[in-house]
C-alpha cells in the first residue's frame, strides 16, 4: 500500500488563501487587475533592488494575502476561532475601532500565523471583526435584543466543517485526500451569499450603521477584501489610477519617507455594487444591489517596539507627519536598532522583523471609507463607552488566549539571525 499523503496545517493554509483568492478574483474583476499590477510592481522593484528580499522573499511576498471578514457574536468568533486554528491561524492583537476618530461599533482581532518559520512559508492572516451589540451608544436595549435574536438564529458553519476543524486542529494537519473538501468547504463559508436580504430589516440596521446592516442584516459573513501586499505602493497607486480605478484619496500609515518602511501603509478602491436579492414586506423578492467588497493593497515594513510606536503616534498627531518625521525617526536601520525603536532579529539591522499586524486608526478609515453613507457611527465619539470589551474580554468570550503581537516580536528579536 503506498503510503497516505499528508498535509500540514500550513500548506492547508496556503491552499485556503489560493482557493480564497481565486474565488474572489472571479467575482471581483478589480480584484484581478489589483493583483496583476501588484506582481508587476514587484517584480519592477525585485529587478531595480538588490535588497528586495529584506521583508520576506519575494515568493512569500507575492504570494500573500490579508482577507477580512465580519461576525456578530463571541460565539461567532469562537467558531471562527476553530475553524482558522485548522490553518495554524491563531487571534492575534485586539483592535477597538469604537475609539477610532470616527468610531465603528466593531472589536477585533487578527487570525495569523505566529512563528517566524509559519510566517515564512504562508503569512495568510484574516482580520476579524465582531460587531459591538454590549455598546449602548450604537444600540438601545430594544435594537440590541432584536439582533441578537437574529444572530442566535443563523448557523455561519456548518456543523461537520468546524468538526473536522478541531480534528484537523489537533493533528497539525490531514490526508491530502481529505484536504481537497475540507479546504473548499472552509472557502465556500465565505462566499456572498445569493439568499434574499429582508429589506426593512437591512434598511433599520442601516440607519445605525452599514457595519451593523453588513454583519447582522443577513445570514451569514463573506470575505469583504482580499489584499496582496506590494513592495511599492506609491507606484501601485500611480499604476492603478492611470488604469482608471479611483482609489480612495490617500495611502493610509506612515508617509513614504526616505528611511526603512516601518509598519503598514494601505491603500483601496471601492468595488463595484453587486446585483443581490432583497425580500419586501409583501413578501415580493426584488432585485437590487449593495456595495459590500472592495479592494485594498498593502506595503510592509520593520516592526515598530512600543517605544518606536509611540513615536509613530506622535508623527502621526501631527497635521503633515511626513515633514515631521524626521524629528521623531533616524533614517537607518542601524540606528532604529540602536535606539531601540524597531525589531531585528538576533539585533541585526541587516534583519528586519516584518510587522505582520494591522493598526487601528488606518482599519477604521478603510471601514469607512468603503461603506455607503454612514453618518450615524460618529455619535459615539462624545460619549462614554460603557462595556469593557478588550483583550482580555476577548479571549475569554472566544475561550482562546488572544496573544500579544509585542511579545511575538520580541520572541524573533531573542533568536539568532539567520
Ligand atoms: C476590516 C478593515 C480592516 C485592514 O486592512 O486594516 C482591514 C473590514 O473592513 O472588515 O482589513
Ligand atoms: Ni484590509
Amino acid at each position: 500500500m503506498s503510503p497516505v499523503k499528508r498535509l500540514a496545517t500550513w500548506q492547508l493554509r496556503a491552499r485556503f488563501a489560493a482557493g480564497l483568492s481565486a474565488r474572489y478574483a472571479a467575482e471581483v474583476p478589480a480584484y484581478t487587475a489589483l493583483v496583476k499590477v501588484s506582481t508587476q510592481v514587484n517584480a519592477d522593484y525585485a529587478a531595480r533592488h538588490g535588497d528586495a528580499d529584506r521583508l520576506g522573499s519575494l515568493r512569500r511576498v507575492t504570494a500573500e494575502r490579508h482577507g477580512a471578514i465580519r461576525v456578530g457574536t463571541p460565539a461567532e468568533l469562537a467558531a471562527v476561532a476553530d475553524l482558522f486554528a485548522a490553518f495554524g491561524m491563531e487571534p492575534v492583537g485586539c483592535y477597538d475601532l469604537r475609539s477610532a476618530r470616527s468610531p465603528i461599533p466593531v472589536v477585533a482581532t487578527a487570525f495569523r500565523p505566529i512563528e517566524a518559520d509559519e510566517l515564512a512559508r504562508n503569512p495568510f492572516r484574516v482580520f476579524t471583526s465582531m460587531l459591538a451589540t454590549g455598546d449602548s451608544r450604537f444600540f438601545d436595549a430594544g435594537l440590541r435584543n432584536r439582533v441578537q435574536n437574529f444572530l442566535a438564529q443563523r448557523q455561519l458553519f456548518d456543523p461537520a466543517l468546524l468538526a473536522r476543524a478541531r480534528v484537523i486542529a489537533d493533528d497539525g494537519g490531514c490526508d491530502a485526500e481529505e484536504a481537497q473538501a475540507f479546504v473548499a468547504g472552509a472557502v465556500a463559508a465565505f462566499a456572498l451569499s445569493r439568499e434574499p436580504i429582508d429589506k426593512s430589516w437591512y434598511d433599520e440596521l442601516s440607519r445605525v450603521s452599514a457595519v451593523a446592516a453588513d454583519i447582522a442584516g443577513v445570514g451569514s459573513t463573506h470575505i469583504n477584501h482580499l489584499t496582496p501586499r506590494v513592495l511599492d505602493i506609491d507606484e501601485l497607486y500611480r499604476r492603478m489610477s492611470g488604469r482608471g480605478i479611483a482609489m480612495i484619496d490617500t495611502i493610509q500609515g506612515p508617509p513614504r519617507t526616505a528611511g526603512p518602511a516601518v509598519l503598514l501603509r494601505q491603500t483601496s478602491f471601492r468595488a463595484l455594487a453587486e446585483p443581490r436579492l432583497f425580500r419586501c414586506a409583501d413578501g415580493r423578492i426584488t432585485e437590487g444591489s449593495l456595495r459590500v467588497r472592495f479592494g485594498e493593497v498593502e506595503a510592509r515594513g520593520v516592526a515598530l517596539t512600543p517605544r518606536g510606536r509611540q513615536r509613530y503616534d506622535t508623527a502621526m498627531a501631527h497635521a503633515d507627519p511626513a515633514a515631521v518625521w524626521g524629528d521623531h525617526f533616524p533614517a537607518t536601520d542601524a540606528e532604529l536598532a540602536a535606539q531601540g525603536l524597531a525589531y531585528y532579529r538576533g539585533g541585526d539591522p541587516s534583519a528586519p522583523i516584518v510587522y505582520e499586524d494591522f493598526l487601528p486608526a488606518s482599519a477604521a478609515g478603510i471601514f469607512r471609507s468603503n461603506l455607503d453613507s454612514d453618518g450615524s457611527d460618529t455619535r459615539a465619539a462624545d460619549a462614554v463607552d460603557n462595556c469593557g470589551y478588550d483583550a482580555q474580554w476577548l479571549a475569554g468570550a472566544i475561550g482562546r488566549d488572544i496573544h500579544d503581537p509585542y511579545a511575538l516580536y520580541e520572541a524573533q528579536a531573542k533568536e539568532a539571525a539567520v
